[in-house]
């Protein structure tokens, strides 16, 4: 049995010092509103390197950490190969404004893992790859409507931020001001996993909907897997109603497997959006799908779309040798076994401390909701006790476990996680569980 984490009163004088400078000149004193703790409370981390599953905050305190970088890390932080990779590059220059041939290899890389992208566009974040995607699909079909997944986030591109999970779901932000009522009523929501919806809306928008996009595995109001036939649903209803089908594998893509994951589901996207991983940590996001789709994009076709730092040689060279790592025997089974093993342990210290909870897994994501009915959308996925979610992460915080500073977020199993390390999440768990239960 692992030793438990102890939960001790962890000092955290200049990690409050720099937030407390930072507060007064970035909003928030953060850069994405979910690393604020808005939501979880306590003092936001500062955090100052990251070391295999470890990061380490400006105080020096260890943290194994289950955020890795919002997925992006499925290596764990400071590979040293990925590292090697980068500095190399960096001799060379950080951005040339023309095409290099590492552009051409990571490309490669992923259409090869990816046979229904034919052709690829980097971009540099997940929202820049899921707004020019939607943007082709509007240009490529002439139609004008969106229809997204309640609790779904796709980036913060403005037809997107419609009952949007991740940052939004966390702030309680169900429709975005700035976003003009015109654009607003262009994004259409129906719930997940509910097909009969989507019926409905194709029939009330007939010959309007340009596009579906869907997150294969909903990840952003915490962990929601499909249902059994849903994915192939949309899709058949896609190619009858002559919409696009867009797959967010912004998180899934290369974390299931080596490749995305609609593959294992057997469905095959229109236009597939892609980034985290593919970037190793750095900024790379993509989209793409036939190239007669694709060759509707300038400068072939004429939907618009640029980017000074897409297809970035030193993000290249990231990305590059992190799928080359990836690619390791028997790495992805040894992952999802971990991720596996961490789930089952959570449900036990649940049923053994009595606290009301649904692990909701799949691959090396993970969500405890803290209610006691399944969670299969984002209605259920809200009957969520967030206050009790709340104290959760910080008794996990204060045994030196980071989890996702909101309960509508996942919990990422990387390479790095060692079986110990799981046995001591679980530890740490049943402690805070039973913290809990003494109110
Ligand atoms: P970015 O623009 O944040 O690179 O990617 C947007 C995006 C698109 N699609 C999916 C499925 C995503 O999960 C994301 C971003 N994920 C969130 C975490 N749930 C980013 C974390 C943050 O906002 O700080």
């Amino acid at each position: 049995m692992s030793a438990t984490p102890t939960k001790s009163k962890v000092e955290r004088r200049r990690s409050r010092e720099i937030f407390e400078r930072g507060e007064k000149i970035l909003v928030g004193g953060v850069n994405s509103p979910v690393r604020a703790f808005r939501s979880v409370g306590g003092e936001p981390l500062i955090i100052e390197r990251g070391s295999g599953q470890y990061l380490y905050d400006a105080d020096g305190n260890k943290l194994l950490d289950y955020v890795c970088s919002w997925g992006a890390m499925l290596l764990g932080h400071a590979h040293p190969a990925v590292t090697r990779a980068i500095a190399e590059q960096a001799q060379r220059g950080t951005s040339y404004g023309a095409t290099t041939e590492l552009e051409v290899e990571l490309a490669g890389m992923i259409t090869q893992a990816i046979p229904s992208i034919e052709k690829i566009r980097f971009v540099s974040s997940g929202t820049e790859a899921t707004m020019s995607a939607a943007r082709l699909a509007r240009g490529a079909t002439k139609r004008d409507f969106i229809l997204k997944f309640e609790g779904c986030y796709h980036g913060h591109a403005d037809s997107f931020l419609s009952q949007a999970g991740s940052g939004l779901a966390t702030l309680g932000i169900a429709e975005c001001p700035g976003v003009p009522q015109a654009l607003a009523e262009l994004t259409l929501n129906a719930p997940y996993n509910n097909l009969g919806a989507v019926e409905q809306l194709f029939s009330q928008y007939k010959d309007k909907i340009a596009a579906v996009i869907i997150e294969p595995i909903a990840a952003n109001m915490g962990v929601v897997p499909p249902a059994s036939g849903f994915l192939k649903g949309l899709r058949e209803i896609t190619k009858r109603q002559g919409a696009l089908l867009i797959i967010d594998e912004v998180i899934t893509g290369f974390r299931m497997h080596f490749g995305a994951a609609q593959q294992l589901a057997l469905v095959e996207a229109d236009l597939t959006t892609l980034g985290k991983i593919i970037g190793g940590g750095l900024p790379v996001a993509a989209y793409g799908g036939s190239a007669e789709l694709m060759n509707h994009i300038a400068p072939l076709g004429s939907v618009y779309q640029a980017g000074t730092l897409a297809g970035n040689p030193l993000a290249m060279r990231a990305g590059i040798e992190t799928l080359r790592q990836l690619t390791r025997p028997g790495l992805y089974d040894a992952i999802n076994e971990r991720a596996r093993l961490l789930a089952e342990g959570l449900r036990q210290a649940l049923a053994e401390t009595g606290i009301a909870g649904q692990v909701n897994s799949t691959g090396s994501l993970a969500t405890l909701f803290f209610t006691d009915a399944p969670v299969t959308d984002y209605t259920s996925a809200k009957r969520s006790d967030t206050k009790r979610y709340a104290r959760f992460f910080r008794e996990m915080l204060d045994r030196g476990i980071f989890l996702a500073p909101s309960q509508f977020e996942a919990a990422f199993v990387s390479a790095a996680h060692t079986a110990e390390n799981v046995g001591q999440t679980i530890a740490a768990a049943r402690d805070s569980f039973e913290a809990i239960a003494r109110g």
